[in-house]
């Protein structure tokens, strides 16, 4: 597959939805994406709508990055809010960006517990949805979904955050999926997969599968899990680890680098596909809500080293295994990181702050890129 030939002819379609921004490499040397060009790594952002369609966001979504991962769209209670009506409209403007402004797209997800659709989590509790029916319901959304991109997604995030946070770690029997279809379904949605797009890149998709959870629990139950999927000749192809640190907990880069070699060592590419790290934010707003504005940020807070260390950390994992194909950050802006939203009073997560001014966090990655140019290339990633 090659996916640059795609490029050229997406342009009319995109005409629609932003500007076309010009190609890798002529909007300045010193981008994320031209300076992971000079050894074909590729750096991507998650993508909501806005980043898109506002003209700043969309400026930076295009200029800075050469992969894109859905934020939302993707997900299965977007592109079927009602059972047989489906919604592809950010999906489709997402690909289509991503074409005209030459990026890949990693799919992501199409087999999690969450954010499912409710007609179909509803139907399972009311008994009205059996397994047998649940099973072709999920067979069918991955043929559908796949197919309708076929040959314009590079990496899917097949299954989604399957292992339980404990040590040891497992395959969560009380997952969603799991609890109604049995562990034998993982090895199905592959083949589902890749019987509905042949040259996708499959990958299993997880937090804290490189060491970050300190004793590597999750690690070792993740090397399991694709170790027993490549031993079926399941067609796996790639592990992501999300890359989600918290500045209260401890991170090794080492550790990191060594476990993604780990994967890489069974024939899988590895990608860090949603990094950001956060930290407690002081706010002047005693309710504690969601930072929106650098405003809101007190006097006393000043932004913590650690986070550009550990960003760069991450980078440094991946570039010290050649078979990391993909440095992914979730999101660029902290005005709309999921953060704040999810843990009270931690923010300051990205590295473009409230102000999209770039943060040492950007800065870090940036020399770090920089002083890699010159390193041997990754291959092109297709899949053989
Ligand atoms: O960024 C996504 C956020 O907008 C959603 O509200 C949230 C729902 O759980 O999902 C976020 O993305 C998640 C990703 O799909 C899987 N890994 C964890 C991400 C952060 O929650």
């Amino acid at each position: 597959m090659n996916f640059r030939l795609i490029a050229a002819g997406a342009a009319a379609a995109f005409a629609l939805t932003g500007p076309v921004i010009a190609a890798e490499g002529s909007t300045g040397a010193s981008t994320l994406r031209a300076l992971g060009a000079h050894i074909q790594l590729h750096i991507g952002t998650a993508a909501i709508p806005s980043d898109l369609s506002d003209p700043t966001l969309s400026q930076i979504t295009a200029e800075q990055f050469s992969v894109l991962t859905p934020g939302n769209e993707m997900k299965w209670q977007v592109v079927e809010p009602e059972q047989g009506n489906f919604n592809w409209t950010g999906a489709d403007n997402l690909v289509n960006f991503a074409e005209a402004n030459h990026q890949r797209v990693r799919g992501h997800t199409l087999v999690w517990h969450n954010q499912l659709p409710n007609w179909l989590t509803q139907g399972v509790a009311n008994g009205t949805i059996s397994n047998d029916q649940l099973r072709d319901l999920l067979h069918q959304h991955i043929t559908t979904e796949v197919r309708r991109y076929r040959g314009r997604i590079w990496q899917w995030d097949v299954v989604n955050e399957m292992l339980a946070d404990s040590n040891p770690s497992q395959v969560k029997p009380t997952d969603f999926w799991i609890s109604h279809l049995g562990t034998g379904i993982l090895a199905d949605v592959f083949r589902w997969a890749h019987a509905a797009d042949p040259d996708a890149l499959l990958c299993y998709n997880d937090y804290n599968i490189a060491g970050e959870d300190g004793s590597n629990a999750k690690f070792n139950a993740a090397l399991t899990l694709v170790k027993s999927l490549l031993s079926q000749r399941v067609p796996i192809d790639c592990v992501g680890d999300q890359g989600h640190l918290d500045l209260q907990f401890g991170f090794n880069p080492i550790l990191m680098s060594q476990d993604l070699q780990a994967f890489a060592n069974l024939g899988l590419k590895v990608a860090i596909t949603e990094a950001d790290v956060r930290t407690f934010v002081e706010t002047t707003d005693s309710s504690q809500t969601p930072i929106v504005s650098r405003t809101d940020l007190t006097p006393n807070h000043t932004a913590d080293p650690a986070a550009a260390d550990w960003y760069n950390g991450m980078l440094q994992s991946c570039l010290a295994v050649k078979a990391c194909i993909s440095f992914t950050v979730w999101g660029f802006a902290d005005a709309e990181s999921w953060v704040p939203g999810t843990f009270a009073g931690e923010g300051d997560a990205d590295i473009y702050d409230v102000n999209l001014n770039t943060k040492p966090q950007y800065t870090a990655l940036q020399q770090t890129l920089s002083l890699a140019t010159g390193a041997p290339k990754r291959g092109d990633h297709d899949r053989d």
